[in-house]
């Protein structure tokens, strides 16, 4: 990626070579107070969480683990997930990799395979913060995953970091100016969008149908037929 450093993006950098999970860090951290789109980064996580108490692998050598703090409310916390997931893709774009796409809400996958995850984290006091893993080197073979050196890029934990951070500022500014062209910008990116799907909830309840658009809240609309949306959940993509 480029060779612009995490410390010139982020207002504050904090790097582990290992640590149980990076947002767990960075709660922990905010106790003491955090700085506004501060970071912290890992080369490997004990255990790296997913949503829903799923866990995320990051053995060493597999993958970047970055947190990010958010103060206030930059756009709203739904957005957030997915100007991360559009950031990462546009991260990607920068390395030549234009293949990847966003299932909605968190993944962005390389033809069918996760290369990222998203974990947004709603803070008590009204901060968010944001988690970011990306695979870089070996994944487990148990994985549906795939990673940068699989494809034949390399790159270090520190510039794909720093091109991260880069694209998530430049998108939260261009969301600020002009949301519709963002929103659209990520309806582009988003293979959730056309498909039929199934949609698990929070509560274990389903769903099914078309999935039609991304409304103004970044809530996914699935036409059951009527239009129900969507906050959180898993969605997996049907065969037409
Ligand atoms: C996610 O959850 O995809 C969110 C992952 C967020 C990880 C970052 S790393 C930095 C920060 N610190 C943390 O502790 N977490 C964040 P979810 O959509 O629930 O997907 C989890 C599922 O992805 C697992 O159940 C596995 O099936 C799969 N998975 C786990 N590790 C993977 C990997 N390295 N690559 C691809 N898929 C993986």
């Amino acid at each position: 990626m480029q060779l612009t450093k995490s410390s010139e993006v982020f207002s504050q950098v904090s790097w582990f070579e290992e640590i149980d999970s990076t947002n767990l860090e960075l709660e922990r951290q905010l106790a003491a107070g955090s700085l506004d789109f501060s970071a912290v980064i890992a080369n490997a996580q004990t255990s790296g969480q997913g949503r829903l108490g799923r866990s995320w692998l990051s053995p060493s050598g597999s993958s970047l683990a970055l947190s990010i703090f958010f103060a206030g409310p930059h756009a709203e916390p739904g957005w957030l997930t997915l100007l991360a997931a559009l950031a990462v893709k546009r991260s990607l774009e920068k390395v030549g990799i234009e293949s990847a796409g966003i299932k909605w809400p968190n993944d962005v996958l390389i033809e069918g395979k996760k290369v990222s995850g998203i974990l947004a984290q709603l803070l008590p006091t009204g901060g968010v913060i944001v988690g970011i893993g990306l695979n870089l080197g070996k994944q487990h073979p148990d994985l549906n995953a795939v990673s940068l050196s699989e494809l034949g890029v390399e790159t270090d934990l520190d510039s794909a970091a720093a091109t991260i951070g880069q694209e998530l500022k430049a998108l939260l500014a261009e969301f600020a100016a002009d949301a519709v062209a963002v929103k659209k910008s990520f309806s582009d990116a988003c293979l959730t969008l056309g498909q039929n799907v199934r949609a698990e909830l929070p509560g274990g309840s389903e769903l099914h149908g078309r999935a039609s658009e991304i409304n103004s809240a970044g809530q996914l609309v699935i036409l059951t037929p009527e239009p129900r949306s969507l906050s959180a959940g898993d969605v997996w993509h049907l065969r037409s």
